[in-house]
This record gives structure tokens, C-alpha cells and sequence, in this order.
């Protein structure tokens, strides 16, 4: 699967100054971090950005290229920043995100043939964001439909039907794993994204790779193709590039209503499954689920 680094953040300590003071070797040296870990893409989170989006993202897009032949996954909600983006970007880019609301859908649809770019479309409507799994079919099947009358192939759109905190929401968690298993169907070679680490915002630091990485093992089963991930956590990486067959199938396994024999597992597996029951909403979330 195709994994996409989230590093290069407006929220993280050292990126955030260095896009505000346009100091080029901390965002330099992330980039080539994110590529040695293993990513295909580089997400650069400017944020809302409502005021010179346009410059802080050229200034950043070319000096992560200068060091990176990867290509980037343009984040902001803020059009002008995105399109200022594509302009210097080399290669493919990949615009993050385009949402249903009218406005955003009219100035930012056009740019993905204009740039030959793709985009992630991300499932969040008029009324903000979709309650259960079908109300994210409806908002996939529309926005894939305006991106087509564009022009838009399916496979240059990456749905994102928006992960959303364990801690928050159960049944939302439920929803965007429910959803996974309906998209081949409703839009027939789109692809798919998910910005993993929402799961597991607001939990205890030390415990978050292992919602993160549970997730994301979940999502497998119903062919996520790619995720935006934390690039250092390797064993995240291991899971995504097909090297942890065994953990894969267990996770499958308790999604499917078997009941390994816990004397046969690892005290690691079993907090696999452990953390598997709570994302299926089978046990509830606390900050302590490994212990109970
Ligand atoms: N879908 C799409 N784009 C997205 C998201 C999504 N972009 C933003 C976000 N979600 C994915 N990126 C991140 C980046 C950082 C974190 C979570 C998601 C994060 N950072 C740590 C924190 O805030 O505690 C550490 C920050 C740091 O580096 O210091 O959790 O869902 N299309």
C-alpha cells in the first residue's frame, strides 16, 4: 500500500517555526527523514493558512524538492496555497483535500485537470460531517460524479471518508471501516486514504502506535489503499509493506468473531486483540484498555 508521511506539520514544534521563519534545513531535514523511513508521498500540512497560504506553500514545496524526488500531498483548506503548490510542484501532485462544500468545489475541482494532478476527496458535506456509512457513500458517489463531469478519472480520486477519534466517537470509527467495505462497489476504481493518527488523537502518547497500527490492520481487510502515517513509527511501516502476515490475520480473525486461544499468543498479540475489540466497539474505549 501506498503510505504518505504526516510529518511535515504546521503542528509539530520544529516545523511549524521553520515555516513561519522560512528556515529551510529543519523542513530539509524531515523531508529526508520521511523518505528514509520508507513513505511514497510527503504530506506539508500548512494549515488554514488564510493569510500568504500561497507563499509559505511555493516557498515549501520547493525547498522540500530541492532534497526529495517523492512526490507531495498539498494540505490546506486554503485554494490559493494549494494552486500556488501546483505551480512550482514537480511531478504529480496530490491536492489534500477537496470537500463537498459548493465554494471549495468550484474553485479547487478545476485545478486537478489544470495541474494534472489528483486529489483526495474528502467526505465532509454541506452539513459537516456524514453521520453513519451511507451517508459517505452519498457524498462519495457526488463528489466522484462532479469530478468526472470535469474530466477527473477515478483513478486520480482518493476518497477519504475522515477517521475520527476512538476517544470521540465509536460508532464514527465503525462507520469509516463499514464505509471502506462498500467503496469498491459505489466508485469502481478510486482509490482510498486515511489519516491514521486521527484515531488515536487524545489518547496517551506510548499507546497511540498501537490504535494507529490496529487500524490500519482493519482497514486492510477491506483494501485501504494508502494512509497518512506517523513515518517513524516502524512497525506501522513493517504492517503496511506486507511484512507482518501473521498480526494481519489474527487482527482479521476477531474481526470475524473467532476466539484465538490466548495461550497460544504473545503477550504483544494479545494486545493486538485487545485493541482489535476496541475498535470494533466490542469493548469500551478508556486510557487503559491494555491493562483490563
Ligand atoms: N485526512 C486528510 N488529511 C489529513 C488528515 C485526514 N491531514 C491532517 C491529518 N488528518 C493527518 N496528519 C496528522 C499529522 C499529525 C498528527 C496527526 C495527523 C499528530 N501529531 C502529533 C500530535 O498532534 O500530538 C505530534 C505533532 C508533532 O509532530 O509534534 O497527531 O484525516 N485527507
Amino acid at each position: 500500500m501506498i503510505l504518505i508521511g504526516e510529518n511535515l506539520n504546521i503542528m509539530s514544534k520544529t516545523i511549524g517555526p521553520a515555516l513561519k521563519e522560512r528556515a529551510p534545513q529543519p523542513i530539509q531535514e524531515m523531508a529526508k527523514a520521511e523518505s528514509k523511513a520508507g513513505v511514497s508521498y510527503l504530506d506539508l500540512n500548512i494549515g488554514p493558512a488564510r493569510k500568504g497560504g500561497d507563499e509559505v506553500m511555493a516557498w515549501a514545496v520547493s525547498t522540500i524538492q530541492e532534497v526529495t524526488d517523492l512526490p507531495l500531498s498539498l494540505d490546506t483548506t486554503n485554494p490559493i496555497a494549494i494552486e500556488a503548490g501546483l505551480k512550482v510542484h514537480q511531478g504529480k501532485a496530490l491536492i489534500n483535500s477537496i470537500s463537498l462544500q459548493p465554494d471549495r468545489l468550484e474553485q479547487e475541482l478545476p485545478l486537478v485537470p489544470k495541474y494534472k494532478a489528483s486529489m483526495i476527496g474528502l467526505l465532509w458535506g454541506t452539513e459537516g460531517m456524514p453521520r453513519d456509512a451511507n451517508e459517505r457513500c452519498l457524498l462519495a458517489v457526488d463528489i466522484v460524479y462532479k469530478a468526472n463531469e470535469l474530466g477527473i478519472p477515478n483513478e486520480d480520486i482518493w476518497i477519504d471518508p475522515i477517521a475520527t477519534p476512538v476517544s470521540v466517537e465509536i460508532n464514527q470509527v465503525k462507520a469509516c471501516l463499514e464505509f471502506m467495505s462498500m467503496l469498491g462497489e459505489i466508485a469502481p476504481g478510486c482509490k482510498s486514504v486515511v489519516g491514521l493518527s486521527n484515531i488515536s488523537n487524545g489518547t496517551p502518547a506510548n499507546l497511540r502506535p498501537y490504535l494507529n497500527r490496529t487500524y490500519l490492520m482493519m482497514l486492510l481487510k477491506y483494501g485501504l489503499y494508502s494512509a497518512i502515517v506517523d513515518a517513524f513509527d516502524p512497525e506501522l511501516i513493517e504492517i503496511a509493506k506486507g511484512n507482518r502476515p501473521k498480526l494481519v490475520s489474527l487482527v482479521h480473525q476477531v474481526m470475524d468473531g473467532e476466539k484465538p486461544d490466548p495461550s497460544s499468543l504473545s503477550p504483544e498479540e494479545i494486545k493486538y486483540i485487545k485493541t482489535t475489540r476496541v475498535l470494533m466497539g466490542e469493548t469500551l474505549y478508556s486510557h487503559s484498555w491494555l491493562e483490563v
